[in-house]
């Protein structure tokens, strides 16, 4: 009931920051183009296997001047993996405890969307993905969300083509061709979303299209992840090349986000080799949840930001960059360029990274030096890692409460926001 979203509302509220004036606004009326990079890991960045970098074009693009990239930013999925992410990352709200959100409620609740703001403030909002629309409940979930188009596998050229086709659907190649083309015609300012496909386990590729040695771990599937991330980032180079050469560049921010692990935890001993170490600890597998999350825009102050953070906190980062108030809506994460912002990235089973300590299966870490520590040894460490906890678990059961009860329909006293009408959404906006 509406009771519920009280004590919720006030937690939020407890969270708002003000925002970094030297950022408030970078980004407002200019096209927003955000790709998804499926299952990409933050180790990937500046890799190299025999002495040749990984993702050449994503490397030179996380150094780049007016490239604002996150060290420190990690993955929150759970079991709803990439529908987790796209959850938080457009939403501000976790994943369930268990199963989807996506599937579970997309289709039938009301939520308080990036997409849903940028379409109430002018912009055309659409969602790229060469898989079907069924795939976790995206077709019914995008309509909630306020997207005016959805352009999944159908869309694209000769889309059933074998040859086209690995995994769960279109070649990343392929699918930012016609992606592009797409996206040249979308009435601006647009925000896309693109989400790639092909870099996800087991990361096969047909002979034609490797061109990255594999590395020598000895696991299978692992060992192949390289090459599928070597030819996203070439698909990637190749949408780049794109947006220059059409102009689209000088109007456009580029925003990356790897949405999970590529590599689970169940592959301890692949991971210490790909770390160059004989074993793993518990402090190397929980930097090994950090995933990329850069942003560029021309004119945009870069550089390598180190806070903690993760994918929660992407929706009020962009808000503020948009210049968009949020501050009366349900969102769980906080701007992550805000001197207020919260150095707390809660994980899905309980875990947690803070700038100071870190709890990761069990252990408790220093976030910098990686040292175990006993938090009972220390009264003020474990006075600390008390409210970090108690502050990681109200969080994310607050974000269920939301979620489970639909709560977000009681939400009506807002002066930013105006209640998403899924019927207003058909992916035909102008063509009918
Ligand atoms: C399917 C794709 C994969 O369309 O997005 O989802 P994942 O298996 O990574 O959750
Ligand atoms: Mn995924």
């Amino acid at each position: 009931s509406v009771a519920d979203l009280a004590p919720i509302e006030k937690f939020v509220k407890q969270q708002n920051t003000t925002p970094n004036p030297a950022y408030y606004g970078a980004l407002k009326g200019k096209n927003i183009i955000m790709i998804h990079l499926e299952s990409f890991q933050q180790f990937l960045i500046d890799y190299k296997v025999d002495g040749k970098e990984v993702t050449p074009n994503i490397n030179k693009f996380y150094h780049e001047q007016n490239t604002l990239g996150f060290s420190n930013f990690y993955n929150q999925v759970g079991q709803g993996k990439t529908s987790d992410a796209e959850m938080m990352l457009d939403n501000s709200l976790y994943g369930t405890a268990s199963g989807s959100a996506m599937t579970n409620y997309g289709a039938t609740n009301t939520f308080q969307s990036m997409e849903g703001y940028l379409d109430q403030d002018g912009y055309t909002t659409a969602a790229f993905h060469g898989d079907v629309p069924s795939f976790w409940n995206r077709e019914a979930t995008y309509k909630s969300w306020g997207f005016d188009y959805f352009f999944s596998k159908a869309y694209y050229k000769d889309a059933d083509n074998p040859a086209y086709n690995v995994g769960y659907g279109l070649k990343d190649k392929i699918f930012m061709k016609d992606t592009a083309n797409y996206l040249q015609q979308l009435p601006q300012p647009y925000f896309a979303k693109v989400i790639t496909l092909t870099n996800h386990y087991p990361y096969t590729l047909d002979k034609e299209n490797i061109d990255f040695p594999a590395t020598k771990t000895g696991d299978k599937t692992v060992d192949g992840y390289v090459q599928t991330a070597h030819y996203l980032d070439e698909s990637f180079g190749e949408l780049m090349a794109y947006l220059q050469k059409s102009g689209m560049d000088k109007n456009t921010a580029v925003i990356l986000y790897g949405d999970h692990y590529g590599i689970s935890e169940n592959h301890k001993p692949a991971i210490a080799k790909l770390l160059g170490k004989t074993s793993v600890t518990n402090y190397d597998l929980a930097n090994w949840e950090k995933v990329p999350f850069m942003i560029n825009a021309p004119g945009l102050k870069g550089g390598i930001n180190n806070t903690y953070g993760g994918e929660i906190d992407v929706m009020p980062t962009l808000m503020d960059l948009l210049g968009i108030s949020d501050t009366n809506t349900i969102h769980f994460g906080t701007d992550l360029l805000a001197a207020a912002h919260k150095q707390i990235v809660a994980f899905r089973n309980g875990d947690w990274v803070t700038n100071e300590y870190m709890k990761h299966n069990g252990q408790y870490f220093v976030t910098a030096t990686g040292t175990l520590i006993s938090p009972k040894a220390d009264p003020r460490v474990e006075q600390i890692v008390k409210q970090t906890q108690s502050y990681v678990n109200t969080s994310l059961s607050y974000s269920d409460k939301v979620i489970t009860g639909d709560l977000l329909r009681f939400f009506k006293t807002n002066t930013d926001f105006k209640k998403i009408n899924r019927k207003d959404y058909s992916y035909n906006k102008g063509t009918s």
